[in-house]
């Protein structure tokens, strides 16, 4: 039977389990990658597992999230993150290099290699043929140190690409149809792979820009396959010797196929607040625009600035628009600024920052109240940007630069421009911002800033839990409505007790009070629960304010994982209208915690409403002995005491 690029890659790394959909396996892993927002708390479990050297082929840490140095702690993080990294056989990208995925894709990545990454838009390597999935920082602690990576067999999607994209329509409009026909929670479980004659005319950034917002679908990863196009993409940065050809056989089986035509695509956006509330360009056409922001790790490649910088020259910005532009690598930046598209920019007013995650994460430029915000960027969560009120549609560069100077949102279709950008023969190759470890791990002392505090471990499970509900939710809760992420939060990523005084306040400010008040219990939710980011303090803020466990109609993949590596219980309803009867503050009882675990359905008892719950664990064996333990580095501790 022939098999799929994914399913070619998985085969390769598999260590434990048979590559049957929905079956644990367990894969090696040749690369990591973490970037600084998840780094310090990787980092902090990466020494906790006490191995001196990485065992990966390579490792890497990036320094692009929180950039603004407002107060010593982000610095603070920076010179721990190098320090312990040069100490323990990892590589450095100092700040100012670029966004990790950009410039992992550009210099770092190689075809047919597994990438694990704590940050949920890993999967941009999928554009150069990786496998290349999203993680906890634990689990890519753990696989530096050399563990697998385990996880749910996904079911291979394939999307048939049929055609050519036709001038003024981007790869950004190919990922949005895909959300728009999948949905946020359509890949959850599932790799999609990009297939068919229209792979072809996609250029390798191109191909990145889909397979990166892939993880708005809640996707395992995206993946093309690995072809002269890739080829060349690696020759011109000077890596032709990293390439391997990697097709899917003919005969290959998927599990599921979708077709985009994209000789028929059209200008689309995706609508405040979901990346999968896509429209037409032209259903929002003529809205007043007061500010529009180009790059992030979806769309900041060399091809597509180049674009924007076309548009742009010889035209000025709107009076009523602030534009804001970050190139995503220096590589990116520099290419600019040497052909003269950086000058022409500049000249007709963009806003120029540093190639940094930037007004992505919300680190400054936060746009005005009840702004429309024009992003070429992957999420348009409520108060992302920084600014509850604003309304942040997510497009193309091409969309985002035409609206820019017209201060309305409008269709590149329209205009006649020029669009033609040659993908370069050789890209500018400079890797002196990438420090290589030290050889000898005795040569380095670790800096620890004062802000640098321990993470919160949890305890062992009991036998009984009674506990109230401390707060309910609706469907598709972010992990930003959990651990909020912004310019005055971001410092302090490790710092768990501060930062547990934000959790899920954007859906109830009272919760993080009301959990120390009743010394902890349970949080019931909706579908979906946990999309989006990576990041486990998500998780581990929830431990440190003594959740117990999450009962959900259903979970996104990275946070069911974060909970389960950190002890809280994430149940699922085997019958969703249950959720309908439970209110705040009702009292629940597990009794027989334990036994019910490792049967993995758990009996919940709703004391207020006399009422009885049955709610599934469908996690792994392993998974169980790690909830029972109280968590990943808890059951690895206690096998090393055995
Ligand atoms: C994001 O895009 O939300 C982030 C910031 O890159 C996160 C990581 C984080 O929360 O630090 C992600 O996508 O994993
Ligand atoms: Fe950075 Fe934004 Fe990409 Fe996350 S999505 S890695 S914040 S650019």
């Amino acid at each position: 039977m022939g098999l799929t690029v994914a399913e070619k890659i998985i085969k390769a790394h598999l260590v434990k389990g048979e590559m049957k959909t929905g079956k644990e396996i367990a894969i090696k892993i040749d690369q990591t990658l973490t970037q600084d927002s998840t780094g310090t708390m990787a980092y902090l479990q990466f020494e906790a597992l006490g191995v001196d050297r990485v065992k990966t082929k390579k490792s890497i840490a990036y320094i692009d999230h929180n950039m603004l140095q407002s107060g010593p702690e982000n610095a603070d993080d920076h010179a721990y993150i190098q320090t312990v990294t040069k100490k323990h056989g990892i590589y450095f990208s100092k700040p100012g290099n670029g966004i990790c995925h950009q410039v992992q894709l550009e210099r770092i990545g190689v075809p047919g290699y597994t990438l694990l990454g704590s940050d949920s838009h890993t999967p941009t390597g999928g554009g150069i043929g990786m496998l290349a999935i999203g993680a906890g920082g634990l689990d890519v602690a753990v696989a530096m140190g050399g563990g697998e990576y385990y996880l749910t067999m996904p079911e291979i999607v394939k999307v048939n690409l049929k055609g050519k994209l036709n001038k003024g329509v981007a790869a950004k409009d190919v990922i949005l149809e895909v959300l728009r026909q999948l949905t946020v929670k359509g890949g959850v479980n599932r790799i999609i792979e990009y297939t068919g004659e229209g792979v072809k005319y996609l250029t390798v950034p191109e191909r990145a820009t889909i397979t990166n917002m892939g993880a708005e679908l809640g996707a395992t990863t995206s993946v093309f396959p690995s072809d002269d196009t890739t080829k060349e993409f690696l020759k011109a940065q000077g890596r032709e010797d990293d390439f391997t050809e990697i097709l899917p056989d003919k005969d290959a089986i998927y599990g599921k196929e979708i077709e985009v035509n994209l000789s028929e695509l059209t200008p689309l956006v995706a609508k405040p607040h979901m990346p999968d509330k896509v429209v037409s360009v032209e259903e929002v056409k003529g809205i007043k625009v007061n500010q529009v922001a180009i790059g992030s790790c979806t769309n900041s490649s060399y091809a597509d600035m180049m674009k924007v910088a076309k548009i742009l020259k010889g035209k000025t910005v709107a009076e009523n628009v602030s534009l804001v532009i970050a190139p995503g690598s220096r590589q990116v930046l520099t290419m600019l600024a040497e052909n003269g598209a950086l000058a022409d920019m500049v000249a007709a007013g963009a806003r120029i920052l540093e190639s940094a995650c930037g007004p992505c994460i919300g680190m400054g430029q936060s746009p005005c109240t009840d702004a429309v915000s024009l992003r070429t960027f992957n999420r348009n969560f409520e108060g992302r940007s920084g600014t509850k009120s604003a309304n942040v549609y997510l497009v193309s560069p091409e969309i985002a630069a035409v609206s820019a100077i017209e201060g309305v949102i409008s269709n590149p279709c329209d205009f006649d421009l020029d669009l033609d950008v040659e993908m370069p023969k050789e890209f500018l190759i400079n890797d002196n911002m990438i420090m290589e470890p030290a050889e000898h791990s005795s040569e380095v002392e670790v800096v620890r800033g004062p802000n640098i505090k321990p993470f919160p471990k949890n305890d062992a499970l009991t036998d009984v839990i009674e506990k109230n509900v401390l707060i309910k939710v609706e469907d598709n809760i972010t992990t930003d409505h959990i651990m909020p992420s912004n310019a005055k939060l971001l410092p302090y990523r490790s710092n768990i007790p501060y930062l547990s005084e934000y959790c899920l306040t954007p859906c109830d400010e009272e919760f993080p009070k009301r959990c120390k008040e009743q010394g902890g219990g349970f949080i019931v939710a909706g579908e979906n629960y946990g999309q989006g980011s990576s990041r486990e303090h998500a998780a581990l803020a929830p431990v440190y304010l003594g959740i117990k466990a999450v009962m959900a109609k259903s979970f996104a993949r990275i946070h069911r994982d974060n909970l389960v590596n950190n002890g809280i219980l994430p149940l699922t309803f085997d019958n969703a209208s249950d959720y309908d009867t439970i209110d705040l503050n009702d009292i629940l009882v597990i009794d027989n915690a334990i036994e019910s675990v490792k049967e993995g359905k758990v009996t919940v008892c709703n004391k207020t409403k006399s009422l009885t719950y049955s709610l599934s664990l469908t996690v792994t064996d392993r998974q169980k002995d790690m909830l029972m333990a109280g968590g990943l580095l808890n059951m690895i501790r206690e096998k090393n005491n055995k």
